[in-house]
């Protein structure tokens, strides 16, 4: 059938750039752009439906000529053209019949059958050829052709689907992953493959997520366009053209066309569609820490007693694998994690106010005496071979099983599972690996093997590897290649996508392998880890309902966003990776995944003093903020330096100061959309000078951060100011805007700066979030060249689904008067302290509250400080200040 190399294969896993590609016998694909295929026409009526247009296609080439390229030509098409929204246009270009799987509806929560009206008003024209068959898409303010087919042929066969789109050569393309890469992309010669695997975040390679969405910027002007497809596929950006090359599925594009063209606005309208962003609680904003490799709990205590000795701040601690009896989940290492010591573990981090979270993979060991394996085959939930046997492949506990995500008995199942878990141990959430998912044999290798321990292909010599791989071989390719009623080539699909690993198989559960109702993995792998999400997250809603669910997932998908956050995985101690977690980080929240960050301080390799130091400090600002290292890696905790300690304390000061900013910016991600950190672009779309800047960062529109990414550097050279005036936020020194400046910036610091226009809400650092709260609120005022600036405070108890009242504030000040106007409904009272002008050229002396005098001073910058004003945050107020 095909050849393996297994010299390659057996070295390849954890060496980030190495590829263990599995040879295969049919040839590569013709992986050019320039498709040769007949393509179809209009053939029968184009009907008026209530929410748009429906017409069929027939296939134009006639019985031998373009068919059947990589697979089996579709004749019959139908297309249904939605005018969903005034920004949303959604287009469906499926098999008449029905047969091709598309994303289901479960558990991805769409909604997308709802829409049976069109929009009335709309941004957007659609517009077709009949013969052959091309469609555009069109801004209606410019007329300019956002989306365009009419010059290529469509195909659409059972396994292989292609469309292309012509964009102008030059356009920004950002999106389209997961994957690792600058974050605007070069559009010359670039393939993005879409297919969720586990490998250490080798640069350019599909990795743990699937996101088939990008935004498109055109001289100032962007849209963004989604196709919500879960096969494998690859994404061509090549001169001129976007080329989506997938091997199964329908093609079901939605354009996003907002009014104003902001980038910005562009992720509203995507996540109108696949949901907003979840609303973090506070706590979940204070700093994490985790290791991959803590031995025992002696360990883990060592490294919340050393944040507490050095005086770093540590909300929560993460409890990895190494927790597990053998690797099995819901279990415990008697010797080195006995249950009492973890239980201890918790207690200690509850009365001090902090948190607890431990890891989950969804493989489950197939070990006769794992009850909840038990458990899970009485009721019958693990995917399964196509002879009805248990789909049974390996991974940290041996053998394991997979949980079905879409069996009928999986919330019982799974949610027990997850809620006994998480009440024995009083947890405070999860984190689910593993879940693209990963597994390390080839096939179902580890059926009839329940109690016996596979070896780590990996760690054998070449021929005992090579044997191993004949075994696992013979195994997948016993289920044969396609199921009862389906003639499809599930395990070898003709086209090749570029997958990092060679064979779709590999290092995954196989693509012949089922779930529920007969559907192959083949259909459904790039969302399992999207549906494992929404499983675990019932479960944490059903054991608390009222409380914000804490999830953190590798695998995502779109709509992941709106139930759990992400880390970028498998990162190296290395400065190339610290810079590109900028770029990553943009991506998620292009793809509306606001809770993200990056494993501060690298997990493969080790790190190093001055290393640690630049990323702890840029990680502090990370939405998601947690240092977290790999098994075999020497040790990383900030205070094990003296710099990483005092850079931390320093950039954590400053981030906890911010909490009511950050919290601010949740809400808003959480109601409109728009991205924590923001890149230069995004925030100004007309200025090309910022199109490929990913090495500074828009923390919400008003704080920019310039960080150190390079080795011994002592200053961030180039630094790009955007328009206005800008003010260091350590001395207020202004800088003018529309400039490219050196910033000084010695090993433990790293240049701020705020917007002149800009009132941030501010609290007094403390050592845990709680108690950062706690203290009363002040206002940096930071005012532009005109005097003025504005701002926003959101307010509620920081951690319910449902709140009883919350407050949304909004600050202005202009000519010595401070105004906040808004809702005050969160009941307690939340007290205004402090207020501070920079950029203020009048001599204030005092300002002025309901008759109440208060001093003005200066501090040492030359701010203008007023503090004492003990002023209730619980209705609107005005200050004025002479
Ligand atoms: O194959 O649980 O990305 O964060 O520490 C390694 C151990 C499995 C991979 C995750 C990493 C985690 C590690 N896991």
């Amino acid at each position: 059938m095909r050849k393996l190399s297994p010299i390659l294969f057996a070295t390849a896993v954890f060496l980030a750039s190495a590829i263990a590609d599995i040879q295969f016998d049919i040839p590569e694909p013709n992986y050019d752009v320039s498709s040769s295929a007949p393509g179809y026409k209009i053939d029968g009526d184009v009907v008026r439906t209530k929410s748009g247009l429906e017409f069929p296609l027939s296939f134009m080439g006639d019985n031998e000529e373009g068919r059947d390229l990589y697979g089996k030509t579709i004749d019959d098409l139908t297309v249904s053209v939605d005018f969903e929204a005034e920004d949303r246009l959604r287009v469906l270009i499926a098999d008449k019949e029905g047969k091709q799987i598309p994303v289901p509806d479960s558990p991805l929560g769409l909604e997308r059958s709802k829409h049976d009206r069109a929009a009335r008003k709309r941004n957007y024209d659609f517009k077709y050829t009949e013969n052959p068959f091309g469609f555009q898409v069109i801004r209606k303010a410019d007329k300019s052709v956002i989306f365009d087919t009419t010059d290529y042929p469509l195909v659409f066969e059972d396994q292989y689907l292609e469309i292309s789109t012509a964009v102008p050569k030059e356009t920004n393309l950002y999106g389209v992953g997961e994957v690792v890469t600058n974050f605007r992309r070069d559009n010359k010669q670039n393939v993005t493959t879409l297919w969720n695997r586990d490998d250490a975040t080798p640069f350019y390679k599909n990795i743990y997520g699937a996101h088939p969405y990008y935004t498109e910027l055109r001289n100032g002007k962007a849209h963004g366009a989604l196709l919500l497809n879960a096969h494998g596929m690859d994404v061509f950006f090549k001169e001129g053209r976007i080329t989506y090359k997938i091997i199964g599925g329908v093609l079901e594009f939605f354009f996003f066309v907002p009014k104003d063209a902001k980038p910005n606005s562009v992720m509203q309208s995507y996540t109108d569609l696949i949901g907003k962003p979840f609303m973090p609680a506070h706590w979940m904003l204070g700093w994490h820490h985790c290791r991959y490799g803590f031995k025992n709990i002696s360990h883990v205590n060592w490294a919340v007693d050393g944040y507490e000795k050095a005086g770093i701040p540590l909300e929560t601690i993460w409890v990895d694998i190494d927790y597990m009896d053998r690797r099995k989940d819901f279990t415990f290492d008697e010797v080195n994690f006995p249950e009492e010591s973890m239980k201890a573990l918790s207690h200690r981090m509850h009365s001090n106010s902090q948190r607890m979270i431990t890891m989950v993979d969804p493989a489950l060991s197939t070990n006769s005496s794992y009850e909840v394996y038990q458990r899970g085959k009485e009721m019958d939930v693990f995917m399964k071979n196509n002879d009805g046997s248990e789909f049974v492949g390996q991974v940290w506990p041996g053998y394991t099983v997979f949980p079905d995500w879409w069996h009928p008995n999986i919330t019982e199942f799974w949610g027990k599972e997850i809620i006994d878990w998480v009440k024995l141990l009083d947890l405070d959430g999860l984190w689910i690996d593993m879940d693209e998912p990963s597994s390390f044999c080839l096939g179902s290798c580890g059926t009839g093997k329940q109690d016996t321990w596979p070896d780590l292909y990996w760690q054998l010599d070449d021929d005992k590897a090579e044997a191993l791989i004949a075994e696992w071989q013979e195994a997948i390719d016993s289920y044969g290649n396609s199921t009862p009623g389906d003639s499809r080539n599930l395990l070898y699909p003709k086209y090749r996508i570029r997958n990092g690993y060679g064979d779709l198989s590999f290092r995954t559960a196989s693509t012949n392998s089922l779930h529920y109702g007969g559907i192959p993995h083949y259909d459904l792998h790039n969302i399992y880890g999207h549906a494992e999400g929404e499983v675990t997250r019932q479960a944490l809603l059903k054991h608390k309902p009222n409380e914000r669910p804490f999830l953190l997932s590798r695998s995502m998908f779109p709509g992941s966003g709106k139930k759990m956050g992400h880390w970028t995985g498998d990162n190296h101690s290395t400065w190339e990776k610290l810079k590109i977690s900028i770029a990553e980080i943009f991506n998620q929240h292009l793809f509306g995944i606001s809770y993200a960050g990056a494993d501060v301080c690298g997990f493969n390799d080790d790190t190093n003093e001055q290393l640690c130091a630049r990323w702890s400090a840029l990680g502090a600002f990370y939405p998601f903020a947690r240092n977290h290292n790999n098994d075999v890696a020497i040790s990383q905790e900030p205070f094990l330096w003296e710099s990483v300690t005092e850079a931390s304390k320093k950039a954590l000061a400053i981030r906890y100061s911010m909490l009511p900013y950050f919290y601010t910016l949740y809400e808003e991600a959480h109601r409109v959309g728009t991205g924590l950190w923001r890149p230069l672009i995004f925030e100004y779309p007309k200025d090309n000078e910022y199109l490929d800047n990913d090495e500074q960062i828009l923390l919400g529109s008003d704080i920019l951060i310039s960080p150190v990414l390079y080795e011994n550097a002592t200053s961030v050279e180039n630094a790009q100011i955007p328009p206005g005036v800008w003010y260091d936020w350590y001395t207020y020194k202004a800088v003018e805007g529309k400039s490219s400046v050196s910033l000084d910036a010695p090993l433990t610091h790293i240049p701020i700066h705020v917007r002149g226009g800009a009132i941030i809400p501010l609290k007094t650092s403390a050592y845990l979030v709680t108690e950062t709260f706690k203290s009363p609120y002040s206002l940096l005022i930071a005012l532009d060249h005109k005097g003025r600036a504005s701002g926003r405070l959101y307010i509620d108890d920081g951690h319910s689904i449902e709140q009883e009242g919350t407050s949304d504030i909004t600050f202005e000040y202009h000519n010595g008067v401070l105004k906040a106007r808004g809702t005050f409904d969160y009941a307690d009272a939340e007290k205004l302290d402090t207020i501070k002008i920079i950029g203020c050229t009048d001599d204030l002396k005092t300002a002025n509250h309901k008759g109440n005098k208060f001093q003005v001073s200066k501090d040492e910058h030359g701010a203008a400080v007023v503090q004492g004003l003990d002023i209730d945050l619980t209705s609107k107020f005005t200050l004025t200040f002479h």
